[in-house]
């Protein structure tokens, strides 16, 4: 909330600092070289665990664009995820390395009565600040577990997290634009550009409904602090319980539209089959499909991994967290004995109904050898986890019941 810009510039220099580049650098350098490898557990699930500017180590996916995964041991630590663990996804190798919060403007344009230009003092200006915790989860987290598999960065269950965002609300912002009555959507771009002309741009829409509706807000501040330049400084657009491809960084342009956009990462990319389960029979192709929208209700354990040995007679809390597209977490059951029976965990605070909800359960294990603990949410709305993984063609949206494989000494 108090990112002014005197705090602006410093994160800025800051940011190069660490990073040892000069403002004209194309390519973002690690700041060490490989600290670690760490793994997930399918072929090939090795990854370098690797400090970028402004990050802890974490999962490098891939180089350019940067894209790293957050490492599962992470979402134990709190219902929040750190600025510093908070994963990082670009689709444009060509991103930002300097960003001058002094001169830094946000566009608004399109069907609109005045076209705005503003800076980050007048945007602040516009409306009273407002807060939201909301995941930020990414459609192709955990598409590595798909079977079969399928195309796409191979992400773990990492490219997910956490924040409390500040910032004014989108719908504040049109307004102070005007927007005019033949509009049907609005057109989000940031700062980082394709490498070749023939690249299709970022470029992302909502229907202008759900843009007007004051739930997206445009941030400033992730957990108290500026928004780390990798996840989108200086500033993003938040779009609660909606997955991360509409969260765009370094937002420098918005564009009122008459029409439904048609650009490659809404009209090809980030489509889902047109069906509840966003689902089709493994191997096969979708016949009619729809942008990608709200986030499916999905519960993980963290206090445990796969592998992990506890002792038999001795109790043992589980912990976790659950989350679903908005409509908030009602229960969280688990299973020992294979999904034949649920017991209830107890929910931890509210941070609201877009944010992680934790969850504790006491259990004490009676059997030596394997255990299989299962974890399932039911959302508010009445969704739950399916007991069977749903396939796709790009493995978006994942959410069956997660197992984690204990053994009992
Ligand atoms: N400008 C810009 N914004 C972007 C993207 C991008 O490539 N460029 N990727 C989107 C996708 S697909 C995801 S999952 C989220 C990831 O947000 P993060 O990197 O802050 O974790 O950013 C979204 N916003
Ligand atoms: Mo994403």
């Amino acid at each position: 909330m108090k990112s002014d810009e005197g705090n602006a510039a410093s994160s800025r220099r800051k940011f190069l600092q660490h990073a040892g580049l000069a403002a004209s650098s194309l390519a973002l350098a690690p700041l060490y070289s490989v600290a670690a490898t760490t793994s997930i557990p399918v072929d090939n699930g090795e990854r370098d665990l690797i400090a970028y500017p402004q990050k802890r180590p974490l999962m490098r996916i891939t180089t350019r664009p940067p894209h790293l995964e957050t490492p599962f041991s992470v979402f134990n630590e709190g219902p929040l995820t750190a600025n510093d663990a908070f994963f990082v996804r670009y689709h444009l190798a060509n991103i930002p390395t300097s960003i001058d919060a002094a001169t830094y403007r946000l566009k608004i344009g399109g069907r609109v009565t005045r076209e705005l230009s503003l800076s980050l003092a007048e945007l602040k200006a516009i409306a009273p600040a407002v807060e939201v915790v909301a995941v930020n989860q990414c459609s192709g987290n955990s598409r590595a577990f798909s079977t079969p598999r399928v195309f796409g960065a191979q992400l773990g269950n990492g490219s997910m997290g956490n924040a409390r965002w500040v910032g004014v609300p989108l719908k504040a912002v049109l307004e102070h634009a005007g927007v005019l009555t033949d509009a049907k959507q609005v057109s989000f771009k940031g700062l980082d550009q394709p490498v070749l002309p023939t690249t299709p741009d970022f470029i992302k829409a909502l229907d202008i409904e759900h843009a007007l509706s004051g739930e997206p807000i445009i941030a400033w501040s992730m957990n108290g602090a500026d928004i780390p330049f990798l996840n989108g400084y200086p500033i993003k657009l938040i779009v609660p319980g909606y997955f991360g491809t509409y969260w765009v960084k370094h937002l420098n342009e918005i564009e009122v539209l008459d029409h439904v956009y048609d650009g490659f990462f809404m009209a090809t990319a980030y489509r889902v089959p047109d069906n509840d389960c966003m689902c089709v029979t493994p191997g096969t192709a979708p016949g009619k499909t729809r942008p990608i929208s709200r986030l499916k209700v999905r519960s993980f354990i963290t206090s445990l991994h796969d592998g992990s040995v506890v002792h038999a007679g001795r109790r043992i809390e589980l912990k976790g967290i659950a989350f679903d597209g908005g409509s908030g977490i009602k229960t969280v059951d688990i299973s020992a004995d294979g999904g034949q029976t649920w017991k209830s965990a107890v929910l931890g605070k509210d941070l609201g109904k877009y944010s992680f909800r934790e969850w504790r359960f006491g259990i004490t294990p009676s059997r030596k050898g394997e255990l299989q603990l299962m974890v399932r949410a039911t959302a508010q709305s009445g969704e739950i986890q399916p007991l069977e993984a749903t396939w796709n063609p790009a493995g978006y949206a994942r959410n069956v019941i997660e197992t984690t494989k204990i053994s009992v000494a």
